[in-house]
């Protein structure tokens, strides 16, 4: 009871939110982690965060421009609500497909963490908290999740054949949503990982009116956005979208929606 009295009061003194990202030199406090936190470590001891964010939602946490391997030394990472949850390490941390490049991170098995700084870093150290999707190893047989983008989203590829409205609704059912190309990036990433091949649907259709091409997955559409249809394509053969075309430049490809093939599935925090 005494804990969470300071946590109220030291709630009250976040020093600076900058759109959702908010930056704090308090020593201690109770935070809800919107999208990122980044907390500064203070010269004062034995400083205990706690962080919640959505509900089915999970927590990352990195450490700004350093890695959170080494930082364990001045704070310890607790999964779930209070100080006497189990320990997070970063070296026991078992990541689906990891990217070279990504930060090190340490993530929770649930929306709740409390951190407690134990001792005092000698040099600035910055402790960076983000609301992630959970990504596990797979999603049934033929299947493969990964971080593949960033270190907070997370995507699997399915190649059990279905049709368009059946991979829809699996990836839902997995608590995905199928995928939506926002950057040629992103595409890039998804094809280095899982091959140039597979004619993976996508959420792209029209099927609401034909030619206005929309991303059913996020309600967005193409025009003024990212697109990369294939050579001679959209040509009308159908109304939902796979990638990888056929032709030797690749791309996208206007479909037949009740053919089956292999999809992505896409989790965003
Ligand atoms: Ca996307
Ligand atoms: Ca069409
Ligand atoms: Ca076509």
């Amino acid at each position: 009871m005494k804990i969470l009295t300071v946590c109220i009061v030291a709630f009250a003194f976040v020093s600076s939110i900058d759109g959702n990202v908010a930056s704090t030199r308090n020593c201690g406090g109770r935070m809800f982690v919107d999208e990122a936190i980044i907390i500064d470590a203070t010269t004062q001891q034995d400083c205990t965060w706690q962080f919640q964010t959505k509900e089915d939602r999970i927590l990352a946490f990195t450490v700004v421009g350093g890695n959170v391997n080494d930082a364990q030394q001045f704070f310890s990472i607790h999964d779930g609500v209070d100080i006497d949850s189990p320990v997070l390490l970063a070296e026991k941390q078992k990541i689906a497909s990891p990217r070279k490049d990504f930060p090190q991170a340490v993530y929770t098995t649930q929306p709740s963490a409390i951190v407690r700084f134990k001792t005092a870093p000698i040099s600035n150290l910055q402790l960076k908290v983000q609301k992630a999707v959970n990504c596990p190893a797979d999603l049934g047989a033929n299947t493969g999740c990964g971080r593949i983008v960033d270190e907070i989203s997370c995507y699997c590829v399915d190649y059990n054949l279905r049709t368009h409205e059946g991979q829809t609704t699996s990836c839902l059912d997995n608590g995905f949503k199928l995928l939506a190309l926002e950057s040629r990036t992103e595409e890039n990433l998804l094809i280095g990982a899982w091959g140039n091949v597979k004619r993976y649907w996508t959420s792209l259709t029209d099927n609401l009116n034909e030619g206005n091409w929309l991303w059913g997955s996020t309600g967005t559409g193409i025009v003024g956005g990212y697109f990369n249809w294939a050579i001679n394509q959209p040509d009308g053969s159908g109304n939902c979208v796979h990638l990888n075309d056929a032709s030797p430049q690749g791309g996208w490809n206007d479909d037949n929606c009740a053919n089956l093939r292999e999809a992505i599935c896409e989790g965003q925090p």
